[in-house]
Protein backbone atom coordinates (compact mmCIF):
# COMPACT_ATOMS: atom_id res chain seq x y z
CA UNK A 1 0.00 0.00 0.00
CA UNK A 2 1.85 3.76 -1.07
CA UNK A 3 1.48 6.08 1.85
CA UNK A 4 0.35 9.31 -0.17
CA UNK A 5 -2.63 10.94 -0.59
CA UNK A 6 -2.12 12.21 -4.02
CA UNK A 7 -5.29 12.19 -6.55
CA UNK A 8 -4.61 10.31 -9.68
CA UNK A 9 -6.91 11.40 -13.01
CA UNK A 10 -7.22 9.88 -15.98
CA UNK A 11 -7.39 12.31 -18.66
CA UNK A 12 -9.28 11.74 -21.77
CA UNK A 13 -8.29 14.51 -24.17
CA UNK A 14 -6.48 15.17 -27.78
CA UNK A 15 -2.57 16.47 -27.76
CA UNK A 16 -2.46 19.25 -29.98
CA UNK A 17 1.51 20.40 -30.14
CA UNK A 18 0.86 24.18 -30.67
CA UNK A 19 -1.83 26.73 -29.62
CA UNK A 20 -2.23 25.22 -25.39
CA UNK A 21 -5.36 23.53 -25.72
CA UNK A 22 -6.06 20.34 -24.40
CA UNK A 23 -3.33 17.93 -22.73
CA UNK A 24 -0.65 20.34 -23.22
CA UNK A 25 -2.99 22.26 -20.86
CA UNK A 26 -4.67 19.36 -18.69
CA UNK A 27 -1.05 17.99 -17.57
CA UNK A 28 0.60 20.87 -16.26
CA UNK A 29 -2.54 22.21 -14.26
CA UNK A 30 -3.02 19.28 -12.77
CA UNK A 31 0.28 18.25 -11.90
CA UNK A 32 0.46 21.85 -10.44
CA UNK A 33 -2.25 21.45 -8.37
CA UNK A 34 -0.14 17.69 -6.64
CA UNK A 35 -2.72 15.45 -9.11
CA UNK A 36 -1.10 12.65 -11.28
CA UNK A 37 -2.11 13.25 -14.31
CA UNK A 38 -2.51 10.09 -16.68
CA UNK A 39 -3.53 11.02 -20.31
CA UNK A 40 -5.15 8.44 -22.97
CA UNK A 41 -4.89 10.65 -26.02
CA UNK A 42 -8.41 11.03 -27.92
CA UNK A 43 -6.59 12.01 -31.34
CA UNK A 44 -2.59 13.99 -32.25
CA UNK A 45 -3.02 17.55 -33.73
CA UNK A 46 -0.03 19.83 -34.99
CA UNK A 47 -1.96 22.26 -33.15
CA UNK A 48 -5.75 23.39 -32.46
CA UNK A 49 -8.30 23.71 -35.08
CA UNK A 50 -8.60 27.27 -34.87
CA UNK A 51 -5.70 27.98 -37.11
CA UNK A 52 -6.38 27.93 -40.96
CA UNK A 53 -4.60 24.54 -41.07
CA UNK A 54 -3.98 21.29 -39.02
CA UNK A 55 -2.58 17.70 -39.19
CA UNK A 56 -4.97 15.51 -37.53
CA UNK A 57 -4.11 12.04 -36.50
CA UNK A 58 -7.72 10.07 -35.19
CA UNK A 59 -6.58 7.98 -31.98
CA UNK A 60 -9.87 5.86 -32.09
CA UNK A 61 -8.62 2.41 -32.85
CA UNK A 62 -5.48 2.58 -30.42
CA UNK A 63 -7.56 3.54 -27.21
CA UNK A 64 -9.20 0.29 -26.54
CA UNK A 65 -5.74 -1.54 -26.78
CA UNK A 66 -3.91 1.29 -24.65
CA UNK A 67 -5.97 1.37 -21.77
CA UNK A 68 -6.97 -2.21 -21.66
CA UNK A 69 -2.91 -2.35 -20.50
CA UNK A 70 -3.97 -0.39 -17.57
CA UNK A 71 -6.51 -2.61 -17.14
CA UNK A 72 -4.21 -5.87 -16.85
CA UNK A 73 -2.15 -3.31 -14.75
CA UNK A 74 -5.21 -3.08 -12.20
CA UNK A 75 -4.73 0.56 -12.28
CA UNK A 76 -7.47 2.64 -11.45
CA UNK A 77 -8.33 6.52 -10.97
CA UNK A 78 -9.89 8.82 -8.43
CA UNK A 79 -11.15 10.73 -11.07
CA UNK A 80 -11.85 10.50 -14.77
CA UNK A 81 -11.88 13.77 -17.25
CA UNK A 82 -13.23 13.64 -20.49
CA UNK A 83 -12.31 16.28 -23.63
CA UNK A 84 -11.73 16.84 -26.84
CA UNK A 85 -13.26 13.60 -28.53
CA UNK A 86 -12.68 13.18 -31.98
CA UNK A 87 -15.03 10.45 -33.47
CA UNK A 88 -18.51 9.39 -32.93
CA UNK A 89 -16.93 5.44 -31.75
CA UNK A 90 -14.50 7.47 -29.67
CA UNK A 91 -17.28 8.59 -27.55
CA UNK A 92 -18.61 4.93 -27.37
CA UNK A 93 -15.54 3.63 -26.80
CA UNK A 94 -14.89 6.19 -23.86
CA UNK A 95 -18.38 5.24 -22.56
CA UNK A 96 -17.26 1.59 -22.95
CA UNK A 97 -13.85 2.62 -20.97
CA UNK A 98 -15.23 3.90 -18.27
CA UNK A 99 -16.11 0.65 -15.36
CA UNK A 100 -12.66 -0.86 -16.23
CA UNK A 101 -10.48 2.60 -14.85
CA UNK A 102 -12.97 3.33 -12.14
CA UNK A 103 -13.83 1.99 -8.55
CA UNK A 104 -17.15 2.87 -6.66
CA UNK A 105 -15.43 6.22 -5.69
CA UNK A 106 -14.22 7.32 -9.20
CA UNK A 107 -15.31 10.99 -9.58
CA UNK A 108 -16.05 11.70 -14.01
CA UNK A 109 -15.73 15.00 -15.02
CA UNK A 110 -16.84 15.55 -18.67
CA UNK A 111 -15.98 18.60 -20.37
CA UNK A 112 -18.43 18.62 -23.30
CA UNK A 113 -16.03 19.87 -26.24
CA UNK A 114 -17.76 20.88 -29.09
CA UNK A 115 -17.94 24.43 -29.75
CA UNK A 116 -18.03 28.18 -28.85
CA UNK A 117 -19.72 31.02 -30.20
CA UNK A 118 -22.80 29.51 -31.23
CA UNK A 119 -20.48 27.38 -33.85
CA UNK A 120 -19.54 23.76 -33.66
CA UNK A 121 -16.01 22.85 -34.17
CA UNK A 122 -14.83 22.01 -37.65
CA UNK A 123 -14.53 18.23 -36.47
CA UNK A 124 -17.67 17.63 -34.90
CA UNK A 125 -20.92 16.10 -36.15
CA UNK A 126 -24.18 16.01 -34.93
CA UNK A 127 -24.11 12.44 -34.58
CA UNK A 128 -21.47 13.17 -32.28
CA UNK A 129 -23.49 15.83 -30.29
CA UNK A 130 -26.26 13.15 -30.11
CA UNK A 131 -23.56 10.68 -28.81
CA UNK A 132 -21.72 12.61 -26.27
CA UNK A 133 -25.27 13.61 -24.04
CA UNK A 134 -24.71 9.88 -23.04
CA UNK A 135 -21.65 10.53 -21.37
CA UNK A 136 -22.84 13.47 -19.90
CA UNK A 137 -26.11 11.85 -18.54
CA UNK A 138 -23.66 9.80 -15.87
CA UNK A 139 -21.15 12.82 -15.05
CA UNK A 140 -20.20 13.95 -11.86
CA UNK A 141 -19.66 16.94 -13.38
CA UNK A 142 -20.16 18.54 -16.45
CA UNK A 143 -18.48 21.98 -17.22
CA UNK A 144 -20.21 22.86 -21.07
CA UNK A 145 -19.36 26.73 -22.52
CA UNK A 146 -23.09 28.71 -22.99
CA UNK A 147 -22.61 27.46 -26.55
CA UNK A 148 -22.10 23.35 -25.79
CA UNK A 149 -25.45 23.82 -23.12
CA UNK A 150 -27.53 25.18 -25.64
CA UNK A 151 -26.59 22.21 -27.88
CA UNK A 152 -27.09 19.81 -25.56
CA UNK A 153 -30.09 20.99 -24.72
CA UNK A 154 -31.62 22.07 -27.77
CA UNK A 155 -31.71 25.96 -26.61
CA UNK A 156 -31.89 28.30 -29.54
CA UNK A 157 -27.80 30.10 -28.48
CA UNK A 158 -27.37 33.65 -28.37
CA UNK A 159 -24.14 35.86 -27.75
CA UNK A 160 -25.19 37.59 -24.96
CA UNK A 161 -28.67 38.45 -23.12
CA UNK A 162 -28.93 35.25 -21.55
CA UNK A 163 -31.10 36.11 -18.13
CA UNK A 164 -30.57 34.05 -14.95
CA UNK A 165 -33.42 32.51 -15.24
CA UNK A 166 -32.87 31.09 -18.19
CA UNK A 167 -29.21 30.21 -17.31
CA UNK A 168 -30.36 28.11 -14.04
CA UNK A 169 -33.27 26.36 -16.92
CA UNK A 170 -30.33 25.43 -19.23
CA UNK A 171 -28.40 24.07 -16.03
CA UNK A 172 -31.51 22.43 -14.53
CA UNK A 173 -32.09 20.51 -18.41
CA UNK A 174 -28.47 19.18 -17.91
CA UNK A 175 -29.10 17.55 -14.45
CA UNK A 176 -32.26 16.26 -15.59
CA UNK A 177 -30.03 14.32 -18.34
CA UNK A 178 -28.28 12.46 -15.56
CA UNK A 179 -25.47 14.97 -15.18
CA UNK A 180 -25.62 15.32 -10.93
CA UNK A 181 -23.11 18.98 -10.22
CA UNK A 182 -23.33 21.17 -13.45
CA UNK A 183 -21.29 24.12 -14.47
CA UNK A 184 -21.92 26.47 -17.71
CA UNK A 185 -19.04 28.74 -18.57
CA UNK A 186 -18.72 32.31 -19.93
CA UNK A 187 -21.85 33.44 -20.22
CA UNK A 188 -21.70 37.07 -21.48
CA UNK A 189 -23.41 39.33 -19.22
CA UNK A 190 -21.82 43.12 -20.82
CA UNK A 191 -18.15 43.21 -19.43
CA UNK A 192 -18.98 40.62 -17.40
CA UNK A 193 -18.43 36.46 -17.56
CA UNK A 194 -20.73 35.12 -15.61
CA UNK A 195 -20.83 30.67 -14.58
CA UNK A 196 -23.61 29.17 -13.38
CA UNK A 197 -23.29 26.27 -11.56
CA UNK A 198 -26.09 23.94 -10.19
CA UNK A 199 -24.61 21.74 -7.42
CA UNK A 200 -26.25 18.35 -6.97
CA UNK A 201 -29.59 18.11 -5.14
CA UNK A 202 -29.82 21.71 -4.99
CA UNK A 203 -32.51 23.91 -7.14
CA UNK A 204 -30.74 27.23 -7.08
CA UNK A 205 -28.13 27.95 -9.17
CA UNK A 206 -25.08 30.34 -7.96
CA UNK A 207 -22.85 32.45 -10.28
CA UNK A 208 -19.38 33.57 -10.11
CA UNK A 209 -18.98 36.70 -11.86
CA UNK A 210 -15.75 37.98 -13.43
CA UNK A 211 -15.03 41.29 -15.14
CA UNK A 212 -13.26 40.37 -18.45
CA UNK A 213 -9.64 41.19 -18.36
CA UNK A 214 -9.61 41.17 -22.82
CA UNK A 215 -11.17 38.90 -25.39
CA UNK A 216 -11.89 35.40 -25.22
CA UNK A 217 -9.18 32.91 -26.45
CA UNK A 218 -8.98 29.21 -27.41
CA UNK A 219 -7.86 26.63 -24.71
CA UNK A 220 -9.50 29.21 -21.96
CA UNK A 221 -12.44 26.24 -21.40
CA UNK A 222 -9.60 23.62 -21.19
CA UNK A 223 -7.90 25.97 -18.42
CA UNK A 224 -10.97 25.75 -16.49
CA UNK A 225 -12.15 22.60 -16.49
CA UNK A 226 -8.93 21.77 -15.26
CA UNK A 227 -8.24 23.61 -12.81
CA UNK A 228 -12.24 23.37 -11.65
CA UNK A 229 -11.89 19.54 -11.44
CA UNK A 230 -8.39 19.50 -10.09
CA UNK A 231 -10.09 21.61 -7.26
CA UNK A 232 -13.41 19.24 -7.10
CA UNK A 233 -11.31 16.08 -7.33
CA UNK A 234 -9.08 17.66 -4.54
CA UNK A 235 -12.22 18.02 -2.43
CA UNK A 236 -13.94 21.17 -3.22
CA UNK A 237 -17.54 21.63 -3.80
CA UNK A 238 -18.22 22.70 -7.56
CA UNK A 239 -18.98 26.57 -6.18
CA UNK A 240 -15.45 26.41 -4.67
CA UNK A 241 -13.93 24.87 -7.85
CA UNK A 242 -15.46 27.18 -10.37
CA UNK A 243 -14.30 30.16 -8.45
CA UNK A 244 -11.00 29.06 -8.47
CA UNK A 245 -10.99 28.42 -12.35
CA UNK A 246 -12.84 31.31 -13.12
CA UNK A 247 -10.17 33.79 -11.12
CA UNK A 248 -7.45 31.52 -12.93
CA UNK A 249 -9.00 31.94 -16.45
CA UNK A 250 -9.25 36.09 -15.91
CA UNK A 251 -5.44 36.19 -14.67
CA UNK A 252 -4.15 34.28 -18.05
CA UNK A 253 -6.56 36.50 -20.22
CA UNK A 254 -5.02 39.80 -18.41
CA UNK A 255 -1.63 38.22 -18.56
CA UNK A 256 -1.72 37.56 -21.90
CA UNK A 257 -2.90 41.01 -23.12
CA UNK A 258 0.14 42.01 -20.92
CA UNK A 259 2.31 39.61 -22.71
CA UNK A 260 0.34 40.27 -26.06
CA UNK A 261 -0.01 37.16 -27.12
CA UNK A 262 -1.46 36.56 -29.97
CA UNK A 263 -5.08 35.09 -29.15
CA UNK A 264 -4.76 31.63 -31.45
CA UNK A 265 -1.87 31.30 -29.09
CA UNK A 266 -3.94 30.49 -26.22
CA UNK A 267 -3.08 31.88 -22.45
CA UNK A 268 0.44 31.97 -21.01
CA UNK A 269 -0.94 29.91 -18.16
CA UNK A 270 2.67 28.96 -17.96
CA UNK A 271 3.46 32.36 -16.29
CA UNK A 272 0.83 31.28 -13.70
CA UNK A 273 1.18 28.06 -12.63
CA UNK A 274 3.21 29.42 -9.24
CA UNK A 275 -0.18 30.68 -8.30
CA UNK A 276 -1.80 26.92 -8.50
CA UNK A 277 0.88 25.61 -6.65
CA UNK A 278 0.44 27.80 -3.59
CA UNK A 279 -3.19 27.37 -3.61
CA UNK A 280 -3.49 23.90 -3.55
CA UNK A 281 -0.44 23.10 -0.87
O1 LIG B 1 -10.01 24.00 -26.75
C1 LIG B 1 -10.87 23.12 -27.34
C2 LIG B 1 -10.19 22.32 -28.42
C3 LIG B 1 -9.65 21.10 -28.11
N1 LIG B 1 -9.02 20.35 -29.02
C4 LIG B 1 -8.89 20.78 -30.29
C5 LIG B 1 -9.43 22.00 -30.67
C6 LIG B 1 -10.10 22.78 -29.72
C7 LIG B 1 -10.66 24.08 -30.10
O2 LIG B 1 -10.47 24.59 -31.16
O3 LIG B 1 -9.29 22.40 -31.93
C8 LIG B 1 -8.17 19.94 -31.27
Amino acid sequence: MEKHTQKKVAVINDLSGYGRCSLTVAIPILSAMRIQCCPVPTAILSNHTGFPVWFFDDYTDKMISYTDKWRELGLSFDGIVTGFLGSLEQIEIVRGLLPSLSTDDTKLVVDPVMGDHGVLYPTYTEEMCEEIKALVSVADLVTPNVTEACILTGTPYKETGFSRKELLNLAVMLRLMGAKSVIITGAREGVYYTNVVLERGQNEAEFVKMKSAGEGRPGTGDVFCSVAAGAYLSGKTPLQAAEQAARFVRDCIARSEELEIPIENGVCFEELLGKLIKSNP
